[in-house]
């Protein structure tokens, strides 16, 4: 036992030499232009590798995988990463900011849900304001359920500028805008209650595409599960984005009525079909359930059909038949019928296998990848082919009138990857990327046409797969649904957990798993496994973060980041004052370190009271919080930032207020009294 012990270890260690080669040479890349300190660094680590390293790596039972691993993952004391992920935060209505390849999580973005260390939703009149424009009607809603983030483009390439996210619960959509990484929208559909296809952007970040998913009627009117086939609908809406103003204009934003099909992820096309949008779907069998009343249940109502059908919908068409008023209104909201989208050649279905789920355009836009979840196969379209099918107009209708090009005509392949197919995303070396939720498992698999040439393997074929733990939804790669994905990275956004951490109770973590695709041939390389404990993310993107360029302190002292604009209460030192006019009272007050000014603010029971409060700090890191016991009031102000709150001053007594955020040796200071006298 000992012998094979020993054994073992020298393998190990022979492999750990190797590693210490690589790793000089990483190191010497890194510090290039010190040529010593470059040669001493190597010397340093050849030797730290052999010593120290060997005896921690055998004491904690490390192989030599698990070297490489941490040797590609381990970002140092202020070292950067290369990537950042933008990851849904699932039910907790957020958006989380990520770092790769360390996979530490940089940020959380307020978006659907209060959140109370950013001050988002606890007084802060902006953040008030912008959460109940998320309300439907007097209903409040305080949680949502994000799904499919997307960045901002620039002729297909991610922008850096601009992050927009659907809430599938309740139909909504946000917009973050990354100068200070803050949500700044919400729009409600204003025709169906949940979504999923949801969001998708236009090349150039024209349109946001949010495509529906459960049937209903449209403007939720009621209508018995009796009538399903003509009263209940699908639909897409198309978003307008007004980048100048940064805010999706529902003024100038138009829906598609679709059959009561349930659509599922859609994407846009780019370069070749550039123009068009694609949205797959299921349940063409229209099975509306009901299994206690004798019915098949969904589960196996919805999977009858050997074929649903990819939706293929003329964008630039629609936009124009929408602005030529062939709309009707639902709900106030613009609405083109079916029978117009089939009048006008906007809307034709190809047949896809077995209740797929995703439709993902390849970089070129020349093919478009289904998996079908029930078939082991995806499917690949080919957009050329698609277009001559149309030309030639030589098709069957479904029950609504819809034309169904015929599968062989716009099929270019299908290629065998396993059990459960559900999500694909592409690299820079010719290979796609499909998620195996059953096996599960990530297969890489390689493509044809001009992809062809990008690397050794015939085309369409399955190349390797590496098992994910477990279950896995979506991947994603680096900027792998762009014009020009990167390659080098993919996350297996993996549904369960299991075995994979510490017990932590029933309910676990989700668990991100990092892996090296950047190698050649059949070699994927499981780096790291990130618990992720807020949640169900479903998609995540992963930007160059270079090519994010956020304020580091805002532009003004005084400024307002809703409006991104100085706020006209704005407050500078010096300008300090309490306003009294009748009942009201307004307070005009600045922070810095270490002390808000003023310090008293003496009020009367039953007084209005409106605050501003201005961070008049310039310096990088220096937020400021503010609160007041009782009144649920909490905000952050970050370096320059004004913030009002409102609030009756319904209850006397003494409140003092005080910074929330730790930001001198004298924080503790940083306080003041209300007096409200009775
Ligand atoms: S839907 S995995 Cu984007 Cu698949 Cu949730
Ligand atoms: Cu300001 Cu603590």
């Amino acid at each position: 036992m000992e012998r094979v012990k020993s054994m073992k270890f020298r393998v190990w260690f022979i492999a750990a030499l190797i590693i210490a080669l690589v790793a000089v040479a990483l190191v010497s890349c890194r510090d290039d232009d010190e040529g010593q300190d470059s040669a001493e660094d190597s010397q340093a680590v050849a030797e730290a590798l052999s010593g120290d390293a060997a005896s921690i790596a055998a004491a904690r039972n490390l192989t030599p995988d698990d070297i490489t691993a941490a040797l590609k993952t381990y970002t140092p004391s202020g070292v950067y990463d290369e990537y950042v992920m933008f990851a849904s935060g699932g039910h907790s209505g957020q958006v989380f900011v990520i770092g790769m390849p360390s996979m530490r999580i940089l940020k959380t973005i307020a978006v659907f849900t209060p959140e109370p260390w950013q001050g988002y939703g606890y007084g802060e009149i902006g953040t008030m304001e912008l959460l109940a424009s998320g309300n439907r009607g007097d209903h409040e809603l305080t949680w949502a359920d994000t799904h499919h983030p997307a960045l901002s483009e620039t002729a297909g390439d991610y922008d850096g500028e601009w992050l927009f996210i659907n809430d599938k619960a309740n139909a909504r959509i946000a917009v973050i805008d990354l100068r200070d990484f803050e949500t700044k929208q919400i729009v409600n559909n204003p025709i169906v209650l949940n979504d999923h296809g949801s969001t998708m952007v236009t090349p150039d970040s024209e349109w946001v595409i949010e495509g529906g998913q459960y049937a209903a009627p449209l403007g939720w009117e009621y209508s018995s599960l009796e009538n399903y086939a003509e009263d209940y609908r699908g639909m897409v809406t198309i978003w307008k984005f007004d980048r100048e103003s940064g805010r999706i204009k529902p003024e100038d934003s138009f829906a598609m009525e679709l059959p009561p099909y349930w659509q599922d992820l859609c994407d846009a096309g780019k370069l070749v079909s550039e123009g068009w949008i694609f949205c797959n779907s299921f349940n063409s069998e229209m099975a509306t359930g009901g299994v206690e009343s004798g019915n098949p249940p969904f589960e196996a109502g919805a999977s009858q059909n050997d074929m649903d059908f990819m939706h293929i919908i003329n964008l630039d068409k629609a936009v124009e038949v929408a602005a030529g008023g062939g709309t009707i209104d639902v709900n106030g909201f613009p609405v083109i019928p079916l029978d117009t989208s089939i009048e006008e050649g906007l809307l034709y279905f190809a047949p896809e296998p077995k209740s797929p789920h995703g439709v993902d355009v390849a970089p070129g836009g020349e093919y478009l990848v289904v998996s079908g979840k029930l078939d082991p196969h995806v499917t690949v379209y080919s957009f050329e082919k698609i277009q001559k099918a149309i030309d030639a107009g030589n098709w069957e209708t479904d029950d609504y009138g819809v034309p169904i090009l015929d599968f062989d005509d716009v099929m270019e392949a299908q290629v065998e990857v396993g059990l459960g197919p559900l999500h694909s995303q592409f690299d820079n070396q010719g290979y796609a990327y499909t998620s195996l939720f059953l096996e599960p498992a990530v297969a890489r698999w390689s493509m044809g046409g001009d992809y062809d040439e990008l690397n050794d393997d015939p085309p369409w074929t399955l190349t390797s797969k590496i098992n994910v733990h477990y279950n896995v939804g979506h991947i994603a790669t680096a900027e792998g649904d762009t014009v020009s994905p990167d390659g080098k990275y993919l996350v297996s956004l993996n549904k369960w957990a299991i075995d994979r951490f510490l017990n932590v109770g029933p309910l676990l973590p989700q668990n991100f798993q990092l892996i090296d695709i950047g190698q050649p041939g059949d070699n994927l390389q499981l780096l790291y496994d990130m618990p992720f404990p807020d949640g169900e993310p479903h998609y995540a993107q992963i930007i160059k973060a270079d090519k994010l360029n956020p304020w580091e302190i805002y532009p003004e002292i005084g400024w307002n980041p809703h409006t991104q604009s100085p706020d006209p209460n704005g407050t500078q030192l010096g300008e300090e004052r309490i306003v009294r006019d009748g009942n009201e009272v307004e307070i005009f007050m600045t922070a810095v370190r270490s002390h808000f000014t003023p310090e008293h603010v003496e009020i009367q029971q039953g007084d209005h009271v409106v605050w501003h409060i201005t961070n008049v700090e310039t310096t990088y890191d220096a937020t400021h919080g503010f609160s007041i016991p009782l009144y649920n009031i909490n905000l952050s102000l970050e370096p320059g930032e004004t913030g009002t709150f409102e609030f009756e001053a319904d209850e006397d007594g003494v409140f003092s207020y005080y910074c929330t955020e730790f930001c001198s040796a004298l924080h503790l200071e940083m306080t003041g009294y209300l007096l409200v006298e009775p």
